[in-house]
């Protein structure tokens, strides 16, 4: 029999929130996703219940001259959204690694407007912010690994500002719950990382949305493949968040 809900032992809650920033969201976001603001109400939701142990905000957080902006890039390969580049992993022992990287409009540029979370979050909840994809080499859509999967600390520093998988552990978390921008790049990277991680993933589907909307179903199925459960902002599991943590 398949084990469900309180009978799979500890429940140790933590809240992931990708990317809510000014240049994903209309009406002046460089890279907006279609209705990113309108799922603030149901995060700040989130924000305020009382059982998580930790609430994370993460941050894409990219230098100018970023390997994803089309702009760095001569032409014609280097038409936004359309075009990849070839990056090469960061890891010292594998140089000769290669993957293809979609170009994207600039966005998100450390110390800049569109960096910011948007003004409605309630930001004065949030624990930790994690800001990523530092490096100007590499991409970094989950907040625990860059694009080429590199986990540990010594090469990913130059990426991110914080181990999140070493925080999530030392606060003893069980269950991840992942919402956030976009759907289909860092929130679905973030959600699968997080299994890798050892941790229990669920991704409230009213708590997101795609820079391809019509992507979703695919993007589902992978998440399902990949472990993640995709969830109602109304299931059980969600209403669990409510009781306060002991
Ligand atoms: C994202 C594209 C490029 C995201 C970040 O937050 O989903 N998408 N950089
Ligand atoms: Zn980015």
């Amino acid at each position: 029999m398949e084990f469900k809900g309180s009978d799979r032992g500890p429940f140790v809650p933590a809240l992931i929130i990708v990317d809510m920033q000014e240049d994903f969201c209309p009406p002046n976001g460089s890279l907006a996703v279609q209705d990113g603001r309108t799922i603030t109400p149901l995060i700040n939701d989130l924000l305020s219940q009382p059982g998580f142990v930790t609430r994370i905000a993460t941050q894409d957080y990219h230098p100018a001259d970023h390997i994803s902006f089309a702009s760095n890039h001569p032409p014609p390969n280097n038409r936004p959204f359309e075009s990849f580049v070839e990056m090469k992993n960061p890891a010292p022992d594998k140089k000769t690694e290669t993957k293809p990287q979609q170009l994207w409009p600039v966005h998100c540029v450390a110390g800049t407007p569109g960096a910011e979370m948007i003004p409605e979050i309630d930001a004065g909840r949030i624990d930790l912010f994690v800001q990523k994809g530092k490096h100007s080499q590499v991409e970094m859509y989950s907040a625990f690994a860059d694009a080429f999967g590199n986990l540990d600390p010594a090469v990913t520093a130059q990426s991110v500002n914080v181990d999140i998988a070493s925080v999530l552990e030392k606060k003893g978390v069980t269950d991840v719950f992942v919402v956030g921008l976009a759907g289909d790049y860092c929130v679905k990277c973030t959600a699968i990382d997080a299994v890798k991680a050892g941790f229990r993933s669920w991704l409230i589907e009213e708590g997101t949305k795609c820079v391809v909307p019509a992507s979703w179903d695919k993007v589902k199925e992978e998440l399902r493949v990949a472990g993640v459960s995709v969830i109602h902002a109304g299931d059980a599991i969600v209403k669990k968040l409510a009781v306060a943590v002991a």
